[in-house]
């Protein structure tokens, strides 16, 4: 068992650090050989996508990437432990409950369809038929379609997504929560009323021409780890990084790529960021509009002397709208705000904006760090002014990149899991099908807690994910899904939502990514879209964990035949038997898909059309929209530290560590921040540890303020010191989601603001007679 250390990591990212990490992780899940096998085929031609994140491949072709994550997400799917029947036999849920997350994982891959039994509170095993039999009863009983709730999570493929949404829509619902609804909901909000596209404009080829890439919020060493290869080319032709995170993060700094063989044997690395600020949790915005203001004002006094404009005029007049009005705003806000807000000095932002300056052709790209505060839609579009000043986008080297988290995120939304569909689609929907879609807006992720804690929905259908945990203010969403008549869960792995459930609940287990898929017609492959929207096929090489599986897509036409039964316009299971009768609708359905099948099958796959990048705004002014925005000095954070007048008010960004995949713990370190062993952290800047009175080592109990008057508490962290601003903390998620209040989320995007929790701190005050959960470091199956 590791003992929690917490120690300077002195080391790169990636390196021998990166590679003994991954061996260890094949060790763990005994898959020495095959593992290795397995990882050779990830983002292969003939293999299948990488379960990790949704950083594209080079050429998805000839190379061999993986990474340390991408390899710990592959070993996780392709462990040989097993959650069988025998495990729900012996533990009752009651007692599962007690065990950490990182347990529950531990357990290994689910085998068989298990339904729950209150009267023994334990789940049993069932057959597929009366499990869809079940979720057919409790749909068809409801009083109305919107009384279901259809979450999905962002590894299900375009082929299972487009069936789930089909399926779903013909029900008679658009209750589509989605992950993207707490992750990149407010790129796509910002960028599609400012750019007509709520997708990033960029694709790899760009990262090799870029004269700077800014990095806004982002933590790609531990969460898009082949980025880093990207960074560090880039970084070697001498392109600046320019990175803006309150925390220094190694992965921001130094880099050693482990494919790299000279590196890697002369322990060298590559130097990334050339600029690093550290500016304040939430304080984008205002350093961003500082950035514009000190081009702005430079432009001014450039061209009063008689010189060429630093802008790109000849765009923003062609291109774009509502420049005078943005200028004049930003020219407006005083310095001390923006000093204020983003916690930099003057000098600071003006050597960003002379940066920005610079650079001929610039990238701006950004993370969780921007996309989960109050002001998030704001800041994202403060960004891309500061690409519209130069005509930075849609050119080559140039553009926008919010980098996807879940590997197929981004295909889900452009399969219309979305809540609010446009009406143009559902008459395409209702053209091509030959039934009416329903035209009401569903409810997000925030909608439908709340909608299942006031008893406007009764079932919860979970395609994938963690609902129980990875949303936010954990209690309220766990009442929520208790209040359910029905739960069920399409997942391959044991997790909190299963033991969060309702009066009946269902475990479904589905085949990975990384496993054949054989239907009537043989084996089939299906398809995902990367960050910069390639489209291409994958399929799984390793046997399935259990013969009871079954694909996703299949789960789908069996639930909506036994549920729409002769009611439905869709031929389900023949559909399901051969996956290019599925591509075939989507070709019908969406015009950028036409000779899916076709085009899908050519190595390395298909880009979908982005009109932005080919300077075409489909927007409501026919242009790109420079949008004024204040700085913020009202939000929840500001408001909280008025109320609370001398106890010192924190701002906390909640965050991953290098060893989770989301809500999913593969272990309790954090390398490149140097946390061992612990999970129960709390980042914080030396001198407020002074100012609190305690010491790093110290024990204390966080809670969050929110106007709403609920009480909301996290216990027990251990105090790291660390290079953070003051007045700023981090810690993991999901631990802290219970401090993130249901009712705090972005303007317009609705994604709760996990990245800006005001809170307070006090020694830790254990409960009488609270247990902690009972951790293992390594898992149990592990230990047997
Ligand atoms: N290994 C691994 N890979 C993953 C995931 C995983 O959990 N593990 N998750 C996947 C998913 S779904 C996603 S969305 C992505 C997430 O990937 P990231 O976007 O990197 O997400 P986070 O780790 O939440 O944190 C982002 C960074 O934002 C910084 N930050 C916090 N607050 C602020 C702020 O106000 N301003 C700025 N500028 N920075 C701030 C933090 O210090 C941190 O470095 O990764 C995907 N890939
Ligand atoms: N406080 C806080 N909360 C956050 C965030 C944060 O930064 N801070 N980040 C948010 C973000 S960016 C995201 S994307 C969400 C993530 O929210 P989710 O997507 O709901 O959560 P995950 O942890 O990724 O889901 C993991 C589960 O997915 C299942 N799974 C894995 N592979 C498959 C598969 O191939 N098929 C199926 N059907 N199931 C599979 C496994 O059972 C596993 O337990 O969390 C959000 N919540
Ligand atoms: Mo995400």
């Amino acid at each position: 068992m590791s003992k929690q250390t917490i120690r300077k990591y002195d080391g790169p990212a990636g390196g021998w650090g990166a590679l003994k990490s991954v061996a260890r992780t094949l060790i763990e899940q005994d898959i020495e050989i095959k593992g290795a096998k397995t990882l050779l085929r990830a983002n292969q031609p003939d293999g299948f996508d990488c379960p990790g994140c949704a950083w594209p491949d080079r050429d998805h072709t000839s190379t061999f990437e993986f990474c340390e994550n991408g390899a710990k997400a592959v070993a996780a799917e392709a462990t040989k432990f097993r959650a069988g029947p025998e495990l729900f036999a012996r533990y009752s849920v009651a007692q599962l409950r007690e065990y950490s997350d990182h347990w529950l994982e531990g357990q290994g891959r689910l085998t068989t369809p298990m339904r729950y039994d209150a009267a023994t509170d334990h789940y049993v095993p069932t057959s597929w038929d009366d499990a869809f039999a079940l979720i057919a009863a409790h749909l068809n009983a409801l009083a109305s379609p919107d009384e279901a709730i259809f979450y999905t999570s962002g590894r299900t493929s375009n082929e299972a997504a487009f069936l789930y949404q089909l399926f779903v829509r013909e029900y008679g619902t658009n209750n589509f929560p989605d992950c993207s609804n707490m992750c990149h909901e407010s790129s796509g909000t910002a960028l599609k009323k400012q750019i007509g596209v709520g997708k990033g404009t960029v694709s790899l080829h760009d990262f090799e021409q870029a004269d700077a890439i800014f990095i806004f919020g982002q933590n790609p060493g531990t969460n898009h780890p082949r980025m880093l290869g990207e960074l560090r080319e880039a970084a070697k032709r001498g392109c600046r990084i320019v990175s803006f995170n309150p925390l220094r993060e190694r992965g921001l700094e130094r880099f050693a790529d482990p494919q790299d063989k000279l590196e890697m044997a002369t322990y060298g690395s590559t130097r990334i960021s050339s600029d690093y600020f550290q500016l304040k949790i939430g304080g984008d915005l205002a350093a961003v509009k500082g950035m514009i203001k000190h081009v702005l004002e430079r432009d001014l006094e450039v061209t009063a002397n008689g010189g060429a404009s630093l802008l790109d005029r000849a765009f923003i007049a062609e291109h774009t709208a509502g420049f005078d009005a943005f200028a004049a705003d930003v020219l407006a806000e005083p310095w001390e705000v923006i000093l204020e807000e983003s916690g930099l000095d003057e000098a600071q932002i003006r050597r960003a904006g002379e940066l920005y300056l610079q650079s001929e052709r610039v990238i701006a790209c950004w993370g969780m760090g921007i996309t989960q505060h109050k002001h998030s839609v704001a800041t994202i579009n403060m960004i891309v002014n500061l690409l519209l000043l130069r005509g930075n986008l849609g050119r080559p080297g140039a553009g926008a990149c919010p980098v996807r988290g879940h590997s197929n995120v981004q295909g889900d939304r452009t399969m219309m899991i979305y809540e609010k569909p446009p009406a143009a689609f559902l008459d395409r929907l209702r053209d091509v099908f030959g039934f009416e879609p329903p035209r009401k807006e569903g409810y997000d992720t925030v909608g439908a807690i709340e909608a299942m804690i006031d008893g406007r929905a009764k079932v919860f259908f979970g395609m994938g994910g963690n609902f129980a945990i990875a949303t936010p203010d954990t209690e309220a969403t766990a009442r929520g899904l208790r209040n359910c008549a029905l739960t069920v869960n399409v997942t391959t792995k044991l997790n909190r939502s299963h033991l969060t459930h309702g009066r009946d609940a269902l475990i479904l287990p589905c085949l990975g990514r990384t496993e054949i898929d054989v239907q009537a017609a043989g084996p089939q492959g299906v398809t995902v879209e990367d960050s910069m929207s390639m489209v291409h096929i994958s399929a799984g090489i390793n046997p399935p964990a259990s013969d009871l599986l079954l694909s996703e897509p299949a789960i789908v036409a069996r639930l909506a035949h036994a549920t729409l039964g002769a009611r439905s316009r869709v031929p389900w299971l023949w559909l399901v038997e051969d996956y290019d009768r599925i591509r075939d609708l989507i070709a019908k359905t969406f015009d950028d898909f036409h000779d899916f099948n076709a085009r899908v099958r050519v190595p390395g796959g298909f880009r979908l059309s982005n009109t932005a990048r080919d300077r075409k705004w489909v927007t409501p002014t026919g242009k790109a929209n420079f949008i004024a925005a204040a700085v913020p000095t009202d939000n929840p954070i500001h408001r909280a530290r008025r109320m609370h007048g001398t106890q010192p008010v924190f701002t906390l960004a909640t965050t991953r560590s290098h060893d989770q995949y989301n809500t999913t713990v593969y272990g309790l370190d954090d390398r490149y921040r140097g946390v061992f062993g612990e999970r129960r952290v709390l980042f914080i800047n030396p001198e407020d540890i002074d100012a609190l009175g305690m010491k790093p080592g110290d024990w204390v109990d966080l809670e969050s303020l929110c106007e709403d008057g609920v009480r909301r508490q996290a216990k027990r962290f251990m105090l790291v010191a660390y290079d953070i601003p003051r007045g700023c903390l981090a810690a993991y998620y999901p631990e802290t989601n219970p401090l993130v209040p249901l009712s705090s989320f972005a303007d317009e995007s609705r994604t709760p603001t996990s990245k800006s929790v005001p809170v307070v701190l006090a020694p830790h005050a254990p409960e009488a007679g609270a247990q902690a959960p009972r951790q293992r470091d390594i898992p149990a199956a592990v230990v047997r």
